[in-house]
Order: structure tokens, then sequence, then C-alpha cells
């Protein structure tokens, strides 16, 4: 039978084999009464990680996000955010639905990365017609723009330019981990210049579930109501959670190979007649691919799938997105360059 080789997203991971015993004999309790040993343990370990003060486990990267809208800012204040990130495009407007916020977005360069400049300009002066400024969100690593990654001094100029508004910073940070491999920091340089930070188990460290998010402590003591109002209070989640611990534990810091993979992915790619990659913005695992020639990218996605066993998302008639992770060998990316040459000759 026909391999699959499964580039959607690095969320297909699957929970590895010690994870699997690890679920198996979790030490559980009620996380909705925090006596839940296992959760407790995780929440300690990515605050640790993160250099914050307290964190929280929560079902998904869309609510760890929502929960941070939440908590950071009343309603009815703006909150300023590159255009093409996550929170304005695909987490289901929850941010104007549930939180009553309005997003006032901010065009990135080609790699999805807000020139400070921007961001002090769009913080508008006091006026009776402006909702009032209340957050800034940053996604790091930035997936429209190619899972790339924020300059650590722009980091440091947004905190800046946040301070000087009086608003906090929100880092949507569901491949955080990538970026911190990509810049060879400790991820704390990262995130020291924000709140709040989430980020996700589940994508490329393998976890089967669930995303943390951390900040202060009375911001995760808003959050734990938060994510209880929105229907996240978990039961025995120690089973989650001890993937998520190995997550933490293992996995980080072999997204190097991940980054790798895609290298080599988007170089072959960009050798094909037809296809070019924006090789600047391959940073980390993910790889955005336009398909240039007379076969658009549903044909050349539905060929790849058809006749090679390869999944990858296609976005429109000329975008593509393929993603690297832990099932993807140099192997398997020889076999999609060799598929993908075939059906564009
Ligand atoms: N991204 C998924 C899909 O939703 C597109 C993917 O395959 O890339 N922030 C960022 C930057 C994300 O990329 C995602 C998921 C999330 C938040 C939401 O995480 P989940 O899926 O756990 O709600």
């Amino acid at each position: 039978m026909q391999k699959t080789i499964n580039l959607l997203s690095d969320t297909v991971t699957h929970p590895t084999e010690e994870m699997r015993r690890a679920i198996c004999e979790a030490q559980v309790g009620d996380d909705v009464s925090k006596a839940d040993p296992t959760v407790n343990k995780l929440q300690k370990l990515a605050s640790e990680m993160m250099g914050m003060e307290d964190a929280l486990f929560v079902p998904s990267g869309t609510m760890g996000n929502l929960i941070a809208l939440l908590c950071h800012c009343p309603a009815g204040k703006e909150v300023l955010l590159e255009t093409d990130t996550h929170i304005n495009k695909f987490e289901v407007g929850g941010m104007a639905r549930v939180a009553g916020l309005m997003p006032y977005p901010i065009k990135g360069d080609k790699l999805g990365i807000l020139d400070p400049d921007d961001v002090r300009a769009a913080i508008r002066p006091e006026n009776v017609h402006f909702p009032a400024p209340g957050l800034l969100c940053i996604e790091n690593t930035h997936n429209l723009g190619g899972g790339t990654v924020h300059p650590l001094e722009y980091l440091a100029q947004y905190r800046k330019i946040a301070d000087d508004a009086g608003i906090k910073i929100h880092m949507d940070g569901a491949r955080v981990f990538n970026a911190a491999v990509r810049q060879k920091v400790d991820v704390k340089e990262i995130v020291k210049h924000t709140d709040s930070v989430m980020f996700c188990l589940s994508k490329g460290l393998s976890a089967p579930v669930g995303s943390m998010l951390c900040g202060k402590k009375e911001f995760i003591a808003e959050a734990v109501r938060a994510r209880k109002m929105l229907g996240g209070g978990m039961r025995q989640a120690g089973v989650l959670a001890a993937a998520g611990i190995l997550a933490l534990e293992q996995m980080v810091d072999r997204l190097a190979e991940d980054h790798q993979t895609a290298r080599k992915l988007a170089e072959g790619l960009n050798s094909i007649n037809g296809i070019s990659v924006e090789l600047e913005g391959v940073q980390t695992n993910l790889v955005y691919l336009s398909v240039c020639a007379e076969k658009d990218a549903h044909h050349v996605g539905s060929e790849l799938k058809e006749k090679y066993g390869i999944l990858c998302e296609v976005r429109d008639a000329v975008q593509m997105r393929m993603v690297t992770h832990r099932h993807i060998t140099s192997e398997d990316i020889d076999y999609v360059l060799d598929c993908t040459s075939k059906i564009m000759a």
C-alpha cells in the first residue's frame, strides 16, 4: 500500500511511544479544582521555561488566544495586530464576537513582520470617535508570513511602544519554539518582551492536544475563570498533560530537523519549472509555494494526493502550503520533489 506523506500541518503529528505510555500511567485529579498533579506539573514546567510567573493548560491555541484577549482587554477596546495573523483571520472572529474587541489590522511586510514605526503610527491619539487601544498581538512565528521569525530588536521596540501607549502585548506563539530554535536563543529571550504568550503543544512538539497560556499570576488567575466560562475547564486532564510534559522536555530541540527538511523542500521546489518559493520566508518548518505555470494549485494538489499519496494544503489557485514535522524524513522530501517534478513536467 502507498505510504501517505502528510504535509498538511505540524498538527498532524502523533504522540510518541513514550507519550502514549505516560498517558496510560498519568496521575490524575480534578483539574477544575486544581487537583490534577500532572496538569500542575505541566503548568509549572511551562511557566519556568517561559520565565513567566504562571501558566494555564488550555484545550487549543484558539482558546488560549481568546482567553488572553478577554483577560487583557475590556470590551470595546482596540486590538492592534498584523492583518494576516491567525487571531485576525482564522479564529472565527472570536475577538469581536466573544470578547467584544475591535481589530485594528496593520499590514506587515511580505514576511508578515510589523515595522515598529507602523505600530507606533497605529496608536491613535485620544479622540471620542476612536476605540481606545487595548492590546498589541504579535504572531511568532508568523504562519501566513511563511513561518517567519520576528527580529529580537523589533520585539524590544514593540515593548517600548506598548509601554509608551500603556497597553499590553500578547504573543500568539503557537510555534514560538520554532522561533527560538531558528534564532538559537532561549525562548525566554523572545517572550520577555511580552505580557503573555500562548504556545501549542499539539503542533511540532507532537502532543495530541493542548496549548499553554503563560503570564503573570493575576493574569492567569483571571484566565482560569475565562477558560471555565468558555467551557474549557477540564477534569482529569492529566492524561493530556502527561504528553505535554514530554513535548516540552524532549521535543523542542528536534524542531531543527523540521527546519532542515523544510529548507531542502523549499529549495527543491523552487528549482522546479513553474513553481516558486519565497526562500527568504522559509525560516522554520512552513513552506508556501506558488504554482506559476498554467497548471493551477488545485490540480497540483489533487495529483499529489491521488497519484502519490502526498497531502498538502491548497490555499487558492496559486498558493499551496507544505509543513514539515517529526513524521517527515529527508527521503520523504526526495519523493515529494520527484513527484512534484513529474506533475509539473
Ligand atoms: N494553525 C493551524 C490551522 O488553524 C491553520 C495550522 O495548521 O497552521 N495561532 C497560530 C499561529 C496557528 O497557526 C494556529 C493553528 C493557532 C493559533 C490555533 O491553534 P489551534 O489549532 O490549537 O486552535
